[in-house]
């Protein structure tokens, strides 16, 4: 069990590799400080036991007859059931697993249905930024709360069908959307909403009931859940006409002699040619189960101690300036990204890593066009120029208050009044 004085008897759920030690350049060995959750989460000791228990068993799902067979489709379709309860899915929509969330957006970017306009905000991560064909970009706004408003004026603008793709957490700053009144405004005028979660389903509840959400994507690395599987839930309309994401076997109903006539399955297996990523989707459904049973609004009360004392520090470093979009104030997940005046990202990280055994990560997050612009206001703040990079440290289930002290302690060696 982990606690830290916010939220004393907590359980928290033990992930892989809390003690790692690290051997440092100067011969010192520590424990490893993982601050970088949100590029991939360690492992949870319950998805590394169910994925052992089912190994002995592993064999084809949907192919064969023998009992390994029987259980390792049986798990599939649990699994299936297990993730689509977590996201709060409605009985129709469709669980399609997929490799991560950037291939599950992919796959949705291809079910639009023709003349289907994507609308969404400058600054998206680029899996949500790419992939899509026609689209109308928002400008950033100036605050989260405004944000419905300004989608309200640009649906009513717009007279094709739509689809509404938005962030539930920012990758580079943690910062969360309002997806719920998002989805009011999509469906008020007549479009759709897919949900981006990556970074945010590890961290709070989603309900596509509640929320109305129409599609969500989240990937099972980011949330405790390694082996290489993601998932797009949500209406199976639009899925089922589209073609098949990959052509091959498991997505064919009858395919005709030579190949020239192929009947496509609906459902889930349409877009899920190919031998599935059994172990995969077991890994992803036991993360679900283990933080669906868990406190999730003390472990976030935990997650914000450990968010407040990091930026609380960073805010004391002088030339460190934190990556922001809305207020300081503004509700956010455990991530945060900040750089140092005169020191490349690459350089922080570098020092991080080899003195203080602390793992980061540096550069412009999969999100080029948002850190370039975040980087520029973050100068203006501060009113010193900034390196072109940032840093960001990304909080989880093993994160301690001594990991973020280290980390600050890292940084104090670093700014200017300690530069030698
Ligand atoms: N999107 C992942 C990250 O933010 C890769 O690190």
């Amino acid at each position: 069990m982990t606690t830290i004085a916010a939220v004393p008897d907590l359980f928290v759920p033990q992930v892989l590799g809390e003690h790692l030690p690290v051997r440092l350049p100067d011969g010192r060995e520590v424990g490893y400080a993982n601050l970088d959750y949100a590029a991939t989460a360690p492992c949870l000791a319950t998805v590394a036991a169910a994925v052992n228990d089912l190994l002995p068993w592993y064999a084809g799902v949907h192919r064969g007859v023998g009992e390994a067979s029987h259980r390792c489709t049986r798990a599939y379709e649990q699994a299936r059931a297990t993730v689509g309860d977590f996201v709060g899915a409605r009985p129709d929509d469709e669980v399609v697993f997929t490799r991560n969330t950037t291939d599950a957006l992919n796959l949705l970017a291809r079910a639009l249905p023709p003349g289907t306009v994507t609308v969404l905000w400058d600054g998206e991560h680029h899996a949500n930024l790419l992939p899509w064909g026609r689209t109308l970009r928002l400008p950033a706004p100036a605050s989260a709360e405004e944000a419905p408003a300004q989608l309200a004026a640009a649906l009513a603008r717009l007279s094709d069908p739509a689809l509404v793709t938005v962030t539930g957490a920012s990758n580079v700053t943690g910062e969360v959307w309002p997806v719920a009144e998002l989805a009011a405004v999509a469906h008020r005028h007549g479009a759709r909403i897919a949900l981006d979660a990556a970074q945010l389903a590890a961290h709070r509840p989603i309900s596509l009931r509640e929320s109305t959400v129409d599609y969500v994507a989240l990937s099972g690395h980011k949330m405790y859940a390694p082996f290489g599987c993601g998932v797009l839930i949500g209406r199976s309309d639009w899925l089922d006409e589209a073609p098949p994401y990959l052509a091959g076997g498991g997505a064919t109903a009858a395919v005709s002699e030579h190949g020239r006539r192929v009947r496509w399955h609906t459902g889930p297996a349409r877009h899920e040619a190919g031998t599935p990523n059994l172990l995969g989707a077991v890994a992803l459904a036991a993360a679900c189960t283990e933080l669906a049973g868990a406190d999730r609004a003390a472990l976030d009360r935990r997650e914000q101690a450990l968010v407040d004392r990091l930026r609380s520090g960073l805010s004391r470093l002088p030339g460190v300036a934190e990556l922001r979009q809305f207020t300081a104030g503004h509700d956010r997940v455990g991530i945060v990204s900040f750089a140092v005046t005169g020191v490349a990202g690459g350089d922080v990280s570098a020092h991080l890593a080899g003195r203080y055994g602390i793992g980061v990560r540096d550069g412009l997050f999969c999100a080029h066009p948002l850190v370039h612009r975040l980087l520029d206001e973050a100068s203006a703040r501060l009113e010193r120029p900034l390196g072109d990079t940032a840093v960001r440290a990304s909080i989880g289930l093993g994160t301690t208050t001594e990991h973020v002290d280290r980390l600050l302690t890292g940084l104090a060696d670093l700014t200017p009044a300690r530069r030698p």
